[in-house]
C-alpha cells in the first residue's frame, strides 16, 4: 500500500480548538491550551503517524486584528504557515456569527487547498448546524466540511480519513518516534507560560513571556530555571502575589505538568522581569517569541 505525508496548516480564530486539535493528532500535549484566546503566540509544529501515512501539523496563532507588535508578529508566524502546506484545515466554532467573524480571515484560503472544520458541536442542538455549514459550503473554498467535538469525541474517526484523502502520496518526512520538531526547551517555557495564562487575569497572559535561564538534565532530576517577562512594575507584583504566593502556585503546577512532560523529577526556579513594554517593541518581541 501507498502512504502518503504532507504538511497541515491548522487555521482560525483564537479559541477555537486548533492547539487541542494538534494534541489529539499527535497523541501527546505538545502546544498549550487554554480556554482564553491568544494563547498560541508560534507556529508550531507537530508529527503524527498513522497506518495511511505521515502527517505533520503547524499550530499557527489564532487569526485576529493585531494592532501591537507582539500580535503583528503572532500573525506573521500565522499566515507564513500556508505557504508551507500541502493543506489548510480551517477551524470554527459554533459560536454565534462565527461565519460573519471568519470573514475577514477567509480570503488567504483562496485558490489553495482547504477543509473546513467546525468544532464545538457539543454546545449546540443538531438543527443549528445545517444553515452554518451551508454559509461555509457556499463560498466554495472548502473541499470538505466537517464538524466535530474535540471535547466530547464527535466524529473524531472522519479527521484523519479525510485528511489523507487529500495529503499527497510520499514517504514520511521524520521518523516515527519523534512528535514534534521542537525544542525541549521551547514545550517547556510554554508549560510555564501556559500556567501563567491560567492563573493570572485580564492583561496580564497578554505582556507575559517565559525565557529559560537554565536546563541541567542530570541522572534522577532536571533542574530548570525560567524568568517570567512582563511589562509593568504592577504585574510584577500581582505575578508574585502577596508573599509569593501566586508565583509558588504558578510554580507548583508547571513544575507538576513538566515532570510528567519530562518524566523525571523537576526542579523549578522562576524569577519575574519587568520589561517596560516589551508587546510594543518589534525587537523585544522578536526576542522573547524566538525559539
Ligand atoms: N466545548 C468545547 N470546548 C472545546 C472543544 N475543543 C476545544 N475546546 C476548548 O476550547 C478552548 C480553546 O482551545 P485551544 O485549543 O487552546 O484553542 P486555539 O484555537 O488553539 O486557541 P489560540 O491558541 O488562542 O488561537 C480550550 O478551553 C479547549 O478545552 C470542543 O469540542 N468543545
Ligand atoms: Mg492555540
Amino acid at each position: 500500500m501507498s502512504v502518503k505525508s504532507g504538511y497541515v496548516a491548522i487555521l482560525g480564530r483564537p479559541n477555537v480548538g486548533k492547539s487541542t486539535l494538534v494534541n489529539y493528532l499527535v497523541g501527546q500535549k505538545i502546544s498549550i491550551v487554554t480556554h482564553k484566546p491568544q494563547t498560541t503566540r508560534n507556529k508550531i509544529f507537530g508529527i503524527a503517524n498513522f497506518k495511511e501515512g505521515q502527517i505533520i501539523l503547524i499550530d499557527t496563532p489564532g487569526l485576529h486584528k493585531a494592532n501591537k507588535e507582539l500580535n503583528k508578529a503572532m500573525m506573521k508566524e500565522a499566515l507564513r504557515s500556508i505557504e508551507d502546506a500541502d493543506l489548510n484545515i480551517f477551524i470554527t466554532d459554533v459560536s454565534p456569527n462565527n461565519f460573519e467573524k471568519d470573514q475577514e480571515f477567509l480570503k488567504i484560503l483562496e485558490n489553495r487547498k482547504n477543509l473546513l472544520f467546525i468544532n464545538k458541536i457539543d454546545l449546540i442542538k443538531k438543527p443549528e448546524l445545517l444553515p452554518m455549514i451551508e454559509k461555509y459550503n457556499d463560498t466554495g473554498l472548502f473541499l470538505e466540511i466537517v464538524p466535530i467535538s474535540l471535547l466530547k469525541g464527535d466524529n473524531l474517526e472522519k479527521i484523519t480519513e479525510v485528511i489523507f484523502k487529500y495529503l499527497p502520496e510520499g514517504p514520511a518526512f521524520y521518523p516515527d518516534d519523534i512528535t514534534s520538531t521542537e525544542s525541549i526547551r521551547f514545550i517547556v517555557a510554554e508549560i510555564i507560560r501556559e500556567k501563567v495564562f491560567l492563573k493570572t487575569r485580564e492583561e496580564i497572559p497578554y505582556s507575559t513571556s517565559v525565557i529559560i535561564d537554565y536546563f541541567q538534565e542530570e541522572d534522577d532530576i532536571v533542574k530548570i530555571g525560567a524568568t517570567i517577562i512582563v511589562e509593568k512594575d504592577s504585574q510584577k507584583k500581582i505575578v508574585i502575589g502577596s508573599k509569593g504566593s501566586m508565583i509558588k502556585e504558578i510554580g507548583k503546577a508547571a513544575r507538576e505538568e513538566l515532570e510528567i512532560f519530562l518524566g523525571k523529577k523537576v526542579f523549578l526556579e522562576l524569577f519575574v522581569k519587568v520589561v517596560k513594554n516589551w508587546t510594543k517593541n518589534p525587537r523585544k518581541v522578536q526576542e522573547f517569541l524566538g525559539k
